[in-house]
C-alpha cells in the first residue's frame, strides 16, 4: 500500500491491488470521487479500476499514473495544473494527454446507407486526426433512438432496413453530433 499526503488536508492511498482510495478535504474535487466540497472521514474508492500504479497529492489537486503509462489528474486548476487544457475543477480523475484537443472526432459507416439486396455487415470508423484520439463510439438501430450501445469493432449486422445512428467521443471529452445512414434492403425472389 502506498500513501501520499498532500499539504492541504487529503490523502490518497493506492492498494497493492491497484485500487485507489482517498479521503479528508475535498473543496476542489481532489479526492476524485465525483463529488465537491464533500469532506470525507472514512477512506472512499476513487472508480472501480484497479490499475493505478502511481500517486502524487498537489496543493489541491491529485496526479496519478496507470500501470498501462497514462496520466490522470483531477482537483483544483484555476492555473491549468491538471494540464487537460482547461481550467476547470474536475471531480473524477481525467486523463491527461498533452494535447489540447477541442475538435470532436468523426465517424465513418462502412459500407454507408443506400439500397440493398442482401444483408450487410457495417464497420464504424472513428477518425480523430491529430487529436486526443477516439475514445467510445456509440451506435443504435431503432429510428430516432439514442446511441448508447458501445460499437466494440464487431461489425453491426443489417438484415432489414435500418436506420443506424451513430457518434464517438474523443478522449479529450469532445462528442460528435450524431450521425444517421439508412439502409434500405429489397428482397428478390426467384419466379
Ligand atoms: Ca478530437
Amino acid at each position: 500500500m502506498g500513501f501520499n499526503c498532500s499539504r492541504f488536508y487529503h490523502t490518497i492511498a493506492l492498494k497493492s491491488d491497484g485500487t485507489l482510495w482517498a479521503w479528508g478535504w475535498n473543496w476542489a474535487g481532489q479526492l476524485g470521487d465525483g463529488t465537491n466540497n464533500t469532506t470525507r472521514n472514512t477512506p472512499q474508492q476513487i472508480g472501480a479500476d484497479n490499475t493505478w500504479a502511481s500517486i502524487s497529492g498537489g496543493g489541491g489537486h491529485t496526479i496519478a499514473l496507470k500501470s498501462d503509462g497514462t496520466l490522470w489528474a483531477w482537483g483544483f486548476n484555476p492555473q491549468g495544473q491538471l494540464g487537460d487544457c482547461t481550467l476547470d475543477n474536475r471531480w473524477i480523475p481525467v486523463q491527461i494527454t498533452g494535447i489540447c484537443d477541442t475538435t470532436p472526432p468523426t465517424t465513418a459507416a462502412l459500407p454507408s446507407g443506400g439500397t440493398y439486396n442482401s444483408s450487410k455487415s457495417v464497420m464504424l470508423y472513428c477518425n480523430d486526426g491529430a487529436g486526443s484520439g477516439c475514445a467510445t463510439t456509440y451506435y443504435c438501430t431503432v429510428g430516432g433512438c439514442t446511441p448508447t450501445i458501445q460499437y466494440t469493432g464487431t461489425p453491426i449486422n443489417i438484415s432489414a432496413s435500418t436506420v443506424l445512428r451513430f457518434y464517438s467521443k474523443d478522449i479529450a471529452g469532445n462528442s460528435e453530433a450524431v450521425k444517421t445512414e439508412t439502409y434500405t434492403m429489397i428482397q428478390y425472389r426467384l419466379r
